[in-house]
């Protein structure tokens, strides 16, 4: 006989709707913050965090996501000497110039401007003449403050050059140490560097002076602690135990001599999907847990084993490990949830729980992605404007046969538990994703939370029925134009 048969049928992300509450001054979408804190010492301005998967995450990815204020997490596949040196290089990364912003003439209109962010994803545009010198400064922020519509010229939206005093540098010679030393004085975001003829040189940003975020994935398998040693050498900001089943005597022993090392790197442990598991883990050390089996993108462990549970359910329960733990210890573990996020409406969802959310299939689909890029007829190319796909692969693919992560000593037990294919291709990470922030925000601001902690004692979720949830997460009764 079964030990237990739950007949409740487990949830996903897209079957739920959150319900509004009180949009307050505090609320709006410029005031709201989606910072989340990870430990002691590790807080990401985004709740994102990409895949330790070789199809996504690389130095390009994890360069790109630490930049953007989130983490990428280099996979246990590459060698320790691999991982170590690319979080050497995002660690050392140093503020640059950028010698030639994308600019705009006075003669476009505010609508053409904001088409322009959203392709390239940067938000402070400077508006020049046909001289290139300076007129002024659009950003979306000071526009949305404005009641002007997106038909006028972009001149009457933007910061004329009389008020930019403290944002404008006439130095066209100025070094990379006396524009970091300017920044760091200032309360401005960015400084435009002009000629005496007010011609536009360069710009920087304080931003870039930001220390970059990037984690490590190791496994518990023999050479783990090597790898570990190596990267928090190198300076990596978090270690991830990346296995299928975390639920595991190996997984705690990791944990605890880990921990024995006091190292100031927090350590994340997953992958659990249940209530004990994820306890089981917390009790072991772990600074912070992943969940989530199964709904990978790229995952057919169900399929091959049956074992697995759907996303909202396992974070639903091991939420519950993480209150009950946090009311015995005062210790607040923050989850990770991993796997089947596919749009903004379910990173919402998942925000409702979890703290950050891991992403593969979403950012298989950038530029920065480590997978290669196919043209129209799948053939492999380096040329962005032929980009049509973007190559994916599982970890537990015949491709990566990443064994460790699946518990395997040897190739011999080996079985395939993921697959590869194709996902269609979306462009570069940055205005990608800052059109999902704004997405996330917009939710936070319907439900008057200012930031993620709020939204997560805040949120009201309603389950919907499948006829619900065909009417309200679809237009429907209309021919939809392409
Ligand atoms: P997704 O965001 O693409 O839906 O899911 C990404 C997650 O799927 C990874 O972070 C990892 O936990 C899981 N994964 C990676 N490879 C496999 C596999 O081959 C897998 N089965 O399930």
């Amino acid at each position: 006989m079964v030990k237990v048969i739950n007949w409740k049928p487990g949830r996903t992300f897209n079957e739920f709707s959150l319900l509004t509450d009180l949009t307050t001054e505090n609320t709006t979408l410029d005031n709201i913050s989606l910072k989340t804190k990870l430990g002691k010492n590790l807080t990401l301005k985004i709740p994102f965090m990409s895949a330790a998967m070789t199809s996504v995450t690389g130095e390009k990815m994890a360069l790109a996501l630490g930049k953007a204020g989130g983490i990428g997490i280099l996979p246990v596949k590459y060698s320790s000497e691999k991982q170590a040196k690319i979080v050497s290089k995002i660690k050392d990364q140093d503020l640059t110039f950028v010698e030639e912003p994308i600019c705009v003439r006075e003669t476009e209109t505010i609508e053409e401007v904001i088409r322009r962010i959203e392709k390239h994803g940067y938000s402070t545009i400077p508006i020049v003449n046909k001289f290139r010198q300076l007129l002024g400064i659009f950003t979306q922020e000071h526009y949305w403050k404005m009641n002007i519509s997106t038909e006028e010229k972009v001149t009457k939206a933007m910061k004329p050059i009389d008020e930019l005093k403290e944002k404008t540098c006439f130095n066209p010679n100025l070094t990379v140490e006396e524009i970091k030393k300017q920044l760091m004085e200032t309360q401005e975001k960015y400084i435009v560097v002009l000629d005496e003829e007010k011609r536009l040189i360069k710009m920087a940003f304080k931003q870039d002076l930001e220390d970059i975020k990037v984690g490590v994935a190791i496994s518990t398998y023999l050479g783990w602690e090597e790898r570990v040693e190596k990267n928090i050498q190198a300076g990596a900001d978090l270690i991830v135990i990346d296995t299928s089943d975390a639920y595991s005597e190996f997984a705690k022993d990791t944990i605890q001599k880990y921990k024995n090392k006091g190292y100031g790197a927090p350590l994340c442990a997953g992958n659990v999907i249940t209530y004990n598991g994820a306890k089981y883990l917390m009790e072991a050390g772990a600074d912070m847990v992943k969940v989530g089996m199964s709904s990978g993108s790229i995952c057919t462990t169900q399929r091959e084993k049956a074992t697995g549970r759907a996303p909202m359910t396992a974070l639903l329960e091991t939420s519950k490990a993480r209150d009950d733990y946090f009311n015995e210890t005062g210790r607040y573990i923050p989850l990770v949830i991993d796997g089947g996020i596919n749009s903004s409406a379910d990173m919402v969802v998942a925000l409702t729980i979890a703290d950050v959310i891991m992403m593969g299939g979403y950012f298989n689909k950038f530029y920065e992605a480590a997978g290669p890029k196919l043209d129209k007829n799948n053939l492999s190319t380096t040329d962005e404007s032929k980009m049509e796909y973007v190559e994916t692969w599982g970890e537990g693919s015949e491709k990566a046969r990443n064994l460790g992560r699946y518990g395997h000593s040897t190739k011999k037990t080996f079985f395939p538990e993921g697959v590869e294919g194709t996902v269609s291709y979306k462009g570069r990470l940055k205005p990608n994703m800052e059109r999902d922030l704004t997405k996330i925000k917009s939710a936070l601001s319907h439900i008057g939370s200012k930031n993620l902690e709020e939204f997560r004692e805040n949120s009201i979720l309603e389950l919907n029925s499948p006829l619900t949830s065909q009417v309200v997460s679809n237009p429907h009764n209309i021919n939809i134009k392409e």
